[in-house]
């Protein structure tokens, strides 16, 4: 696991985000790998890594390591260490206990705790450290996500010659919910110590630039905010899909056989998905609500439809992910105890993570994919299912409250996740829907995934950064 590489000192391209893009895994001889992690970010942004030779600078995911950079992947990788307690403080605390929740509309109580606090600054204080130390004269730093949204203004006082770019990949929210942050004048002074601040919606980038209004009485210009003799431009990039992997993954006859195998179990049934990491924002118990009442009312027969439920294990030494967990338990043992019948379960729940392979087999064997957010930045799982579904078959049925659904509300069936019935009427009209008003739907969201695919985003995002004109406006030399 230590083996060396050469120095990452010196480098051009610079990503700092919470984790590094791998994960520590056993192989068939007992000898401990790395492997590319599952998730947005890191699907997101590996490609761009390699092609760049860039260095990422993160953390391994076990608490107290202290490791020496390595290579991995075709990426330099530079470790940084955190401590059991700032996992607990920085990461389960201010960063999924308190960010997350409130900028996702407020869905669970944030918790607003100081020491949690004092150890986000301390956390971020550490990455924009080693960031200082990596990244060559005048390089470029892209700074990922709500862990780490200090970093900009610390490294820019580090170092000043560098370009900073910071990625939000959640929602930014509204300044009515922000101004509850004890904290708020701390993270939006962080966030403008970058040069170009992305978010994935128009909306989340017009709340920031009305939020530094309010709050540091900031001159704009459309949404170049004018700050410490320097502008700071915020801007929308709707993140996206490696489609040319999902691509190479449908072409594969073992994962075409698989989804064979798939339906095969299932029956006749006609089969509903969902793919998420098991958290709140993502309303899976709204949309398991939908699914039994369909079969109280009788509109559904057990044997007719199935939902495959895959929950990614998350979080999961946070409370509330602990209490949605045993709350999701018990409400698919309760519609199954209802509604299935003897061979029939109405609901197949996985908690449990699964290979690009079998998740994409999974997305082409099924019938109706559902994704039903009550708050999500943009959501992949949408766009990767429109991605794999070449055969122009399947439908979509998506939250209005997706970053998601501003690209594909034409194609999808938009829902309201708060609104049951609504729920429930669009999940049979996706269930119904003909053969060729699949295809017609299928093709327009097809259309827009591939011309905006992920290396689209990060050329778009990076090609923004570099633009001449943004370097710092500096004080002419005496
Ligand atoms: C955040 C924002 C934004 C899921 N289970 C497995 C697995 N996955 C993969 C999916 C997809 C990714 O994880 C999940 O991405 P989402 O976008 O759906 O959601 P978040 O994790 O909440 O991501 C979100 C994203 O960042 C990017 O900016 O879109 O709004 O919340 O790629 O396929 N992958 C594997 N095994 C699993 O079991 N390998």
């Amino acid at each position: 696991l230590e083996r060396r590489v050469a120095v990452s000192r010196g480098s051009e391209f610079v990503v700092v985000a919470n984790r590094l893009p791998v994960d520590r895994t056993v192989g068939a001889d007992g000898v401990p790998r790395w492997r590319r992690s599952p998730g947005g970010l890191v699907s997101a942004i590996a490609p761009v890594m390699r092609r760049r030779k860039g260095t990422w600078i993160g953390w391994t995911g076990a608490p107290d390591e202290r490791l020496e950079p390595f290579g991995e992947d075709g990426m330099a990788l530079h470790p940084i260490t955190q401590t059991a307690r700032e996992v607990e403080l920085y990461y389960e605390g201010f960063s999924n206990a308190t960010l997350w929740p409130l900028y996702h509309d407020v869905v669970a109580p944030p918790i607003y705790d100081r020491s949690m606090w004092d150890a986000y600054v301390q956390v971020n204080r550490r990455f924009a450290e080693a960031a200082a130390e990596v990244a060559s004269e005048e390089g470029l730093v892209w700074v990922q996500d709500y862990q780490l949204q200090l970093v900009p203004r610390m490294l820019r006082e580090l170092r000043p010659d560098l370009r900073i770019g910071f990625f939000l990949h959640i929602p930014f929210p509204p300044l009515e919910l922000f101004w509850q942050l004890p904290w708020r004048r701390q993270i939006l002074e962080g966030l403008l110590g970058a040069d170009l601040v992305g978010f994935q919606l128009p909306g989340a980038a017009a709340n920031f630039v009305r939020l530094c209004r309010r709050l540091l009485e900031t001159r704009h210009v459309k949404q170049d905010v004018y700050w410490d003799d320097r502008i700071v431009r915020a801007r929308a990039f709707p993140i996206s899909v490696d489609v040319g992997e999902l691509n190479d993954l449908v072409g594969r006859p073992d994962v075409q056989e698989r989804a064979q195998e798939i339906r095969t179990d299932l029956g006749d049934a006609t089969v509903l998905l969902g793919v998420d990491r098991l958290d709140y924002t993502k309303g899976i118990t709204q949309r398991l609500q939908a699914f039994g009442e369909l079969f109280e009312d009788g509109r559904l027969k057990p044997g007719q439809a199935v939902f495959v439920q895959i929950a990614t294990p998350s979080r999961e030494r946070v409370e509330q992910y602990q209490l949605l967990r045993e709350e999701i338990e018990q409400q698919v043992g309760r519609i199954n105890g209802e509604y299935g019948e003897i061979g029939f379960p109405v609901v197949h729940y996985l908690h449990s993570s699964y290979d690009r392979a079998e998740l994409t087999a999974l997305y082409l064997a099924a019938d109706v994919m559902v994704v039903t957010p009550l708050r999500d930045g943009m959501n992949l799982v949408a766009k990767e299912y429109v991605a794999c579904r070449k055969d122009l078959r399947g439908a979509l049925v998506l939250s209005e409250f997706t970053g998601a659904a501003a690209e594909l509300k034409r194609g999808a069936f938009q829902v309201n996740p708060y609104d049951i019935d609504g729920l429930k009427g669009t999940l049979l009209a996706a269930l119904d829907a003909e053969p060729a008003e699949q295809a017609r739907r299928m093709r327009t969201m097809r259309r827009r995934v591939i011309e905006h695919d992920v290396d689209r985003w990060a050329q778009d995002f990076l090609s923004e950064l570099e633009r001449p004109g943004v370097r710092p406006v500096r004080e002419p030399v005496p």
